[in-house]
């Protein structure tokens, strides 16, 4: 689908360096200019290049955690509720700002992050403390990502702009050939270093639904028969940016960085847990190295079914403006529920935001690591 169903203007503007740009904003100002979070809207640098992702080292927060996360679990403080999502995936907490987490309770929720695959908070400021501060936030965890072709919000490409409404349906022109809108995926899992923990808010919720769904890939690797499990463990896949970039520069959009592939382990640890996760996602794996064609599709086809059928490893999470979750990618996928009608005066306005940070190349269980080309 193109761009004519999205109001686009194009301006001369300057980058965060100062250096001129040419910035495509993808929302019809008329409507939102004023609106109090209009800096949160998608736009498009259309001028700045990224060069490819040199391999860094990733130091895990998880690892500095008290395991028993007596700073953030149990601060004797009787307005901080924690209640699990799903037996499986997910836990959600009031009563906690995360904009005045210590740094001994961001590294207890690093770990609860990988424990209980998303942790949802309830009733934050963050949306409101700015970007400055929001981009620290995500920092402390990992080397932020910009992703390659998405829209993200003026003067910080480090940010996902999400949005979906009638001067914008982007995001929905994806599905529209297909059945449904949900499509389990890990964040950019192309990419040789892969995201860990991804920050989502939303500054503006429809009526009802747009929910976004998580399913655990720990509890989807577990679930597999112990012959299957040792037959995966010894493979890769190969996780491919390609498509993407190519259905965004079809599509009219900028391509920053050349895209990539990458061949993970099908077969994940997760380098503090220890939990061994099964790293395969519909929205980027298209094969399984040294199968053949037919072999890889029924055994991708088998995996996928599972991870986004399965809903008894599965959790939703019913959004409002001030909400955050914070998911780690090793082991969850996720997916938007795009059922409202973005038509409908009434029903379908939704905007946020996400902050995604980079973590280690992927460990198999033999210890090998992620290859690419
Ligand atoms: O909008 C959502 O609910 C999720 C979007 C998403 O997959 C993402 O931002 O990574
Ligand atoms: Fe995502």
């Amino acid at each position: 689908m193109s761009n004519t169903i999205t109001k686009t203007t194009v301006q001369e503007a300057t980058n965060a360096k100062g250096e001129h740009i040419i910035l495509k904003t993808a929302y019809d100002d008329a409507i939102h200019g004023q609106s109090k979070y209009a800096a949160y809207l998608p736009v498009y640098d259309n001028t700045t290049k990224f060069p490819p992702t040199e391999r860094f080292e990733f130091h895990d927060r998880g690892h500095n955690a008290d395991p028993a996360k007596p700073n953030l679990l149990n601060t004797g403080d009787i307005n901080v509720k924690i209640t699990k999502l799903a037996p499986r995936v997910g836990t959600e907490i009031t009563g906690l700002q995360l904009s005045q987490l210590s740094d001994a309770q961001k590294d207890e929720l690093a770990l609860l992050i990988a424990e209980r695959g998303v942790v949802v908070f309830r009733d934050q400021d963050f949306k409101d403390i700015g970007p400055e501060k929001q981009k620290e936030f995500g920092q402390y965890f990992g080397r932020l990502h910009v992703h390659p072709v998405g829209a993200h919000v003026k003067d910080h490409i480090e940010f996902h702009s999400i949005y979906l409404g009638k001067d914008n349906l982007y995001r929905l022109g994806r599905s529209s050939k297909r059945l449904t809108t949900v499509g389990y995926h890990s964040d950019v899992s192309y990419e040789h270093q892969p995201p860990g923990i991804t920050l989502l808010t939303l500054v503006q919720v429809p009526e009802t639904g747009g929910d976004t769904g998580w399913t655990s890939q720990a509890a989807a690797y577990d679930r597999l028969s112990e012959p299957l499990k040792a037959f995966l463990e010894g493979l890769k896949a190969e996780h491919s940016g390609f498509p993407q970039a190519e259905n965004a520069q079809r599509d009219g959009h900028f391509v920053r960085r050349d895209p990539v592939k990458s061949y993970h382990p099908i077969v994940r640890v997760h380098p503090v847990t220890k939990q061994k996760v099964l790293f395969v996602n519909p929205g980027f794996t298209k094969r399984i190295v040294n199968l053949k064609e037919e072999e890889s599709d029924a055994i991708l086809k088998l995996l996928f079914k599972h991870i986004s059928q399965s809903q008894d490893i599965q959790a939703r999470v019913k959004w409002d403006d001030r909400t955050v979750a914070l998911w780690d990618n090793r082991v969850t996928a996720h997916t938007a529920i795009s059922d409202y009608d973005v038509g409908d005066e009434g029903e379908g306005l939704r905007q946020g935001f996400r902050i995604t940070t980079l973590a280690e190349v992927p460990i198999g269980v033999d210890g090998t690591e992620s290859t690419w080309d």
